[in-house]
């Protein structure tokens, strides 16, 4: 029996792909678990063409059918966003969903092992998931950083989810040896805010640069991946203190309700949206949208420094 991963491509991704040019991974979790209907699907359209915009070709990943499906059609995407009840499928759960031929949502983590396997360099979505607050008692760490630290693919985000200890996250990524570069600001955005409050180890502006460092990165032998963290636009930034308050405020009901394990990040994140009255939601779509610009101007970068 074979065991190798069933990959199906769309046809505009194998081409990019058989033909070089740059094409940038995307996650589809976002689309059932991040945002409501039709806003989610409407954004994973603006995000698709945002990256072409930064001259990448987007490929949305999913599962279906059992197979890892590289580039969902405009179909997939709205029905991955209208129906309810798709699973959210994260690394672990990747060989379950595959073998018992089901379908799913891949989450940051499960989309790098999909992009490795595609040979798709580079990733982009809003806000990792990362090392939780409180997570020395419930030692909830996303399975996203530690697939960072075995997937070689390049992640484009705006830093990690605010909801999330964005300081442990940061002294994470450098334990695991995972470079970590700002792009556009001198600090770890925080997802809806510019700034985390830690400063970035590095910045560079630079693409070209960017390109080599990703590259050099891989020349070294580690295993894994690099974060490059891009800001989100002034005008889509939520004001921090108003984020931080309604934060709080949702882990308290997420302690009442007992919420803890893979539901607690979506539970987190409706909890602020509706605190602040949709603002975060609305900050959410804008930044998956302008990171993915980003994310296709790397790429595009990337695939001029190989070539
Ligand atoms: N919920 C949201 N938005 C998201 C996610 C969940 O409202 O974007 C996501 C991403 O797919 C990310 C995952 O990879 O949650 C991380 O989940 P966890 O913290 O359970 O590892
Ligand atoms: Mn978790």
């Amino acid at each position: 029996m074979s065991s190798r991963i069933p990959i199906v491509y769309s046809d505009e991704v194998r081409q990019a792909l058989d033909e070089g040019r740059p094409v940038v991974a995307l996650e589809s979790n976002v689309i059932t678990h991040g945002l409501k209907y039709p806003h989610n699907a409407e954004t994973a359209h603006r995000v698709e063409a945002a990256v072409r915009k930064g001259g990448s070709v987007p490929a949305t990943i999913c599962i279906e059918d059992g197979a890892v499906r590289v580039g969902m059609t405009e179909r997939d995407i709205e029905r991955f966003a209208s129906e309810s009840g798709i699973p959210k499928v994260s690394s672990r759960d990747l060989p379950v969903v595959l073998a018992r031929g089901g379908r799913g949502a891949t989450t940051v983590a499960s989309s790098l092992v999909a992009a490795e396997l595609a040979g798709i360099p580079f990733f982009s979505s809003a806000g990792l998931g990362g090392v939780h607050r409180g997570a020395e008692t419930t030692m909830d760490v996303s399975s996203d950083l530690i697939q960072l630290t075995r997937s070689k693919v390049a992640v484009v985000c705006a830093g990690a989810k605010m909801i999330l200890d964005l300081k442990l996250t940061m002294e994470y990524l450098e334990t695991q040896c995972v470079p970590v570069i700002a792009h556009g600001s001198d600090d770890f955005p925080a997802f809806y805010c510019a700034s985390s409050g830690v400063r970035a180890p590095h910045r560079v502006d630079d693409e070209d640069l960017l390109a080599r460092i990703v590259d050099l990165h891989w020349a070294t032998g580690h295993p894994g991946g690099v974060v490059v963290t891009t800001p989100p636009r002034d005008e889509d930034a939520v004001d921090s203190d108003e984020a931080e308050a309604a934060i709080r405020d949702a882990l308290v009901q997420a302690e009442r309700d007992g919420v803890t394990g893979q539901g607690l990040t979506k539970y987190l994140m409706h909890a602020v949206d509706r605190a602040t009255g949709g603002r975060t939601a609305q900050a959410n779509m804008a930044v998956l949208i302008s990171t993915a610009e980003v994310g296709g101007r790397l790429a595009a970068a990337h695939a001029r420094h190989r070539a």
